[in-house]
């Protein structure tokens, strides 16, 4: 339980108080264009404290050190979740939080890779991220470089064809040096993905592919650190999933409530409210 929630770097914040810092930050982002994926990043904020603040090597001054694990963004449309964690982990300054989707701004809506330091890749167009990922863990174990590379995917994108051939690409090449992440939400575009495209029984098929897979509750952090612990300690030489599920608006109980939808709808009024609400929630 300790080992779990508290942060292996160098400061005394539990990866509890770091997913808080990240779902305020994104909240705060909203605020400003009065918009954003806002349900989204409030679900995965657990996944990315996990990530940044556990499981990850990176140099904070140096985003592109060779030596970094990759953490690449496949959901573009996520972007707002990832600048909060980047700023967060003290890779984007903070100053900037409030440019966020302005003109000019280091940080557009989509997750842009030459726009911003630690987004190593444009991944708006669903289903590509993990094709990427297969070519850099591919690319890294033939330059020896020990670095792990993390996909970021969600449950729509379990019903691109494109995923299932770069699973099996991974698979085929043992990349033991590859971790995807999936944030099963059970939402997409035009409704739940159970009913859209179901992918179940979704270890199984991952397991199928050549997969070590892992499901667990992606809002409960000790599972969260766990899951990453194991998939990193695994010694068979294929590459590894953990298949999150997680809870859309997640520590804002009024939007969790809502009708849930790919793009949560919150009135000009609701963001400082939502602010509020979180507030009460403070981990100590
Ligand atoms: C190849 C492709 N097709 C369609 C879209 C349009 N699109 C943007 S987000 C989205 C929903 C996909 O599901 P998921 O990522 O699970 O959505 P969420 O959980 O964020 O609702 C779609 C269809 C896209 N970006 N790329
Ligand atoms: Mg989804």
């Amino acid at each position: 339980m300790e080992g779990a929630v508290r942060t292996v770097r160098g400061s005394n914040m539990t990866l509890a108080q770091r997913a808080w810092n990240i779902r305020r930050k994104a909240l705060l982002m909203g605020e400003v264009q009065g918009q954003g994926y806002i349900g989204q990043a409030l679900g995965i904020a657990d996944v990315l404290a996990a990530s940044y603040f556990h499981a990850l090597e990176y140099r904070a001054e140096d985003p592109e050190w060779e030596g970094r694990d990759r953490f690449l963004l496949s959901i573009g449309h996520y972007a707002i979740a990832l600048y909060a964690v980047l700023m967060e982990a003290g890779i984007l300054p903070e100053e900037e939080l409030e440019t966020y989707g302005m003109d000019d701004s280091r940080m557009p809506m989509s997750g842009m890779a030459s726009y911003t330091p630690g987004m190593e890749i444009t991944g708006g167009s669903l289903g590509h991220g993990l094709g990427i990922a297969v070519g850099m863990a591919l690319g890294l174990k033939r330059k020896k470089n020990p670095a792990l590379v993390y996909n970021l995917m969600s449950d729509g994108e379990l019903g691109e064809g494109s995923t299932w051939e770069a699973a099996m690409s991974g698979a085929h090449h043992k990349l033991n040096n590859l971790i995807c992440l999936v944030d099963f939400n059970n939402q997409q575009a035009d409704g739940k993905s159970t009913e859209m495209l179901c992918s179940e029984p979704l270890e199984a098929k991952w397991e199928a592919f050549g997969w070590h897979c892992q499901r667990v509750d992606g809002n409960d952090l000790n599972a969260v650190v766990a899951a990453f612990d194991k998939a990193r300690a695994v010694s068979e030489p294929k590459p590894r999933v953990i298949i999150f599920d997680t809870r859309m608006c997640k520590g804002v109980p009024f939007l969790e409530s809502r009708e849930i939808t790919h793009f949560v709808r919150v009135e000009a009024d609701e963001w400082s409210k939502a602010l509020a609400v979180l507030e009460e929630g403070k981990p100590q």
